[in-house]
């Protein structure tokens, strides 16, 4: 029986590696070796490497003593394999266990077999195949078709073969070091055959800043090792074939990567007397295939700098026009990148939205405030979903409207509790209030390691757009550490409290909150009971639009309470479903929709809560906080991650059935007492900072007077 060699190079994949190899060693197919080629990783995934060795006498652990690349590390395992066959794979990717089963019984008379890529990101893929039904395709003319991934991983490869032909990766660059494998193995293989179900599972990763994977290497870095390794292999194979292979492949590359890069950056200096080398050697004939656009520009890179600069931008432009037409947002987008954004900025004027303009509320509504309240000769422009009872009368834009990218634009200040969109870049000179909504319970962005429902590029976007804010405001001392590494936020930390909780200091008194209690027509003779909680990954409608489901018993609470409390209902902003509460009418006041949930907080006797940073702000009240954790293992353990022991930390009682909420009501002061140490030693670690002077301090700091 014919041996696999399996080449698996390895940096700092220890999220990945165990994933990986527990898929070979589950493959049907037995007679395998595994190479684990160790490229100088940190310690702790070396150390992991050590004990997946010693899980299967099939795996060999090799380690290079410097970092020298994939390439590198590929080549030190062919050169250690001992199989009949080679197949790479990378180490944070994986297989189905039928896949190289599939590859060796159909590889037949070929030196060469693939399979297919299947791309995945965090939770386990399955595939199912069925046996027989494989059918093999033999390539010969339109080989290069099966290459235009570069990839050399997922295809099986006869030694000797690899051998007598002297494959190996390119040691020079990183990023495109296969195509100095594939493209001799290209030319000297008569034909490839192709195998769809065999199957590999491919991940994109979620963490490209901290720790990219090859192809999420910076742009600058991928266009450097793609010109050395077009330029190279050009210069070794005359095969046409191949050559015209590598011809189509940097005209592509041109056109996808080179030009947006261009568009970003103001690096075509650094690369034009290179690229202008490099495409000369393009023939004609496959450059004048492509647009006028494409062509002339091309051709541009052959008439000097100053020329080429001219054409390119002209392009651009004729590019972002094309695109412009495609959408009324992508229309908006290049009006705001395009004309708005080179009209005059507006030194006063300033930009609020709160809660992606969900409401008027949060931080953003008091520093607002404060700023009418005190004169200051500023234009106000607030964000919203539709028009609303502000004071002051300021400017309303509906959210993605026109005037929204038109004021966005112009605006020097921007004052905004969350993320801004990722493709409305700043201009100079603006000046970007964070205010963030709240002391993270949750692990937050670098700190998160899988991410359930969010998209893989979430913690590369959170980084580009919080790499604009100027000032981050930080409720209290243990949040500025988090927001430090867990934003990657290196830029200025106000840490004056939140001005958000300003009004719990100077509003919490009996007149002010029986005004509030007034206005939110909740009745004087009721205590009341603030229900909290916050929203989970896993459970949505689509993007964005976030279900809740309501496990409280308000029947329940209604035959227990109705006498003495009342229930103000409050669902998280990300909540799209409404909640019906028509039986309990007299008892349940949904309050979901309500602006600013700090009135909420001043109104209420006790809070009921979850894993919603709101009892960080409720403790300012020292008020009485149930935790009705009903789904606590599953939001902590799968869903997110807790930067602290709740049972320990947290100033009230975990509750997991409304029996138990009931009867902590109804022993609320019993409770308290219980809780008074617990909860000095909360106050004392979360809430010292606020002193109803925050939004003062903050935009005293902020805004020029
Ligand atoms: N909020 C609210 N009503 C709820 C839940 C939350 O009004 N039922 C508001 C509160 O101001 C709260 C903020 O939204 O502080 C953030 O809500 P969380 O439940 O903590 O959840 P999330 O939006 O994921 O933010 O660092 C904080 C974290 O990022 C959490």
């Amino acid at each position: 029986m014919a041996k696999i060699s399996v080449i698996i190079p390895v940096y700092n994949t220890e999220e990945y590696i165990d994933e990986c190899i527990n898929s070979l060693i589950r493959q049907t197919y037995k007679n395998i070796e595994i190479l684990l080629v160790n490229d100088n990783s940190g310690e702790k995934c070396t150390q992991l490497l050590e004990n997946i060795t010693l899980k299967d006498n099939r795996i060999k652990l090799f380690h290079l003593q410097e970092r020298k690349g994939a390439g590198a590390a590929r080549n030190l395992g062919i050169q250690e394999s001992t199989g009949d066959f080679i197949y790479f794979m990378d180490s944070d990717d994986y297989l189905p266990e039928k896949t190289l089963q599939i590859l060796i019984d159909n590889i037949k008379q070929n030196n060469i077999i693939r399979g297919k890529f299947k791309y995945t990101n965090f939770s386990s893929s399955m595939a199912i195949i069925f046996d027989g039904l494989f059918k093999i395709h033999n390539y010969t003319d339109t080989k290069y078709n099966l290459l235009e991934n570069y990839f050399a991983v997922n295809y099986l490869i006869r030694k000797d073969f690899v051998l007598k032909e002297g494959l190996s990766f390119s040691e020079d660059v990183e990023v495109f070091s296969d195509l100095a494998f594939m493209v001799p193995a290209y030319i000297h293989a008569e034909q490839i055959a192709h195998v769809k179900e065999a199957i590999y599972f491919k991940r994109k990763r979620n963490d490209p800043i901290s720790n990219p994977s090859l192809s999420q290497y910076d742009k600058s870095h991928q266009i450097n090792d793609f010109i050395f390794i077009y330029n190279d292999l050009k210069d070794t194979y005359r095969d046409k074939s191949a050559i015209e292979f590598l011809d189509k492949q940097m005209l592509n590359f041109y056109r996808k990567d080179i030009v947006t890069y261009f568009k970003n950056s103001h690096e075509i200096d650094t690369f034009y007397e290179r690229l202008s080398n490099t495409v000369s050697r393009i023939n004609n004939r496959l450059i004048n295939k492509h647009s006028w656009v494409l062509k002339n520009e091309i051709n541009a890179l052959s008439n000097g700098i100053d020329q080429y600069k001219k054409v390119n931008k002209r392009h651009q432009l004729f590019r972002d026009l094309r695109e412009g037409f495609k959408s009324k947002k992508k229309l908006y987008t290049f009006l705001y990148q395009r004309v708005f954004m080179k009209m005059k900025m507006q030194k006063k004027t300033v930009f609020f939205e709160s809660f992606l303009a969900k409401s008027y509320s949060d931080s953003p509504k008091y520093i607002y405030e404060h700023m009418i309240d005190n004169n200051m000769d500023y234009k106000f422009v607030w964000s919203v979903k539709e028009k609303k009872n502000i004071p002051g009368n300021p400017i309303q834009v509906k959210r993605f409207s026109l005037r929204y990218f038109y004021y966005l634009a112009r605006a020097k200040y921007w004052v905004c509790n969350s993320r801004m969109p990722k493709y409305l870049d700043k201009r100079a000179g603006n000046v970007y209030l964070q205010t963030w909504h709240g002391t993270p319970l949750k692990t937050l962005v670098f700190d998160i390691e899988d991410i359930y429902s969010a998209d893989p590029n979430y913690k590369q976007n959170f980084y580009e757009q919080s790499r604009r804010w100027d000032y981050l405001i930080s409720p209290n001392q243990y949040s500025s550490a988090i927001f430090r590494r867990a934003f990657k936020y290196d830029k200025e930390m106000l840490e004056f409290g939140y001005p958000r909780n300003d009004i719990l200091y100077k509003k919490n008194n009996e007149n002010d909150i029986q005004k509030i209690k007034e206005r939110l027509g909740v009745p004087l003779d009721k205590k009341v009971i603030l229900y909290a909680p916050t929203w989970r990954d896993d459970e949505f409608f689509s993007r964005g639009n976030y279900k809740f489901t309501l496990n409280l018993d308000l029947d329940k609470m209604q035959e227990n309470f109705n006498d003495e409390y009342v229930v103000l209902l409050r669902t998280h902003y990300h909540i799209a479903n409404s909640l019906d509460v028509s039986d309990q009418k007299g008892f349940v006041y949904d309050f979901s929709l309500y602006d600013d949930i700090a009135e909420l907080y001043l109104v209420s006797d006790i809070l009921i809560t979850d894993y919603s940073s709101v009892f960080f702000d409720f403790a300012h009240l020292k008020k009485p906080i149930l935790f009705y954790t009903y789904d606590i293992e599953k939001y902590r353990d799968e869903l997110r991650g807790f930067y602290f022991n709740m049972e320990e930390e947290v100033p009230g009682p975990l509750l997991l059935t409304t029996d138990e909420v009931v009867n902590a009501v109804e022993n609320i002061d019993g409770l308290r007492d219980s809780y008074k140490e617990t909860y000095d030693r909360f106050y004392n670690k979360f809430c010292l900072w606020d002193d109803g002077e925050a939004t003062k301090n903050t935009v005293e700091r902020v805004f020029d007077n």
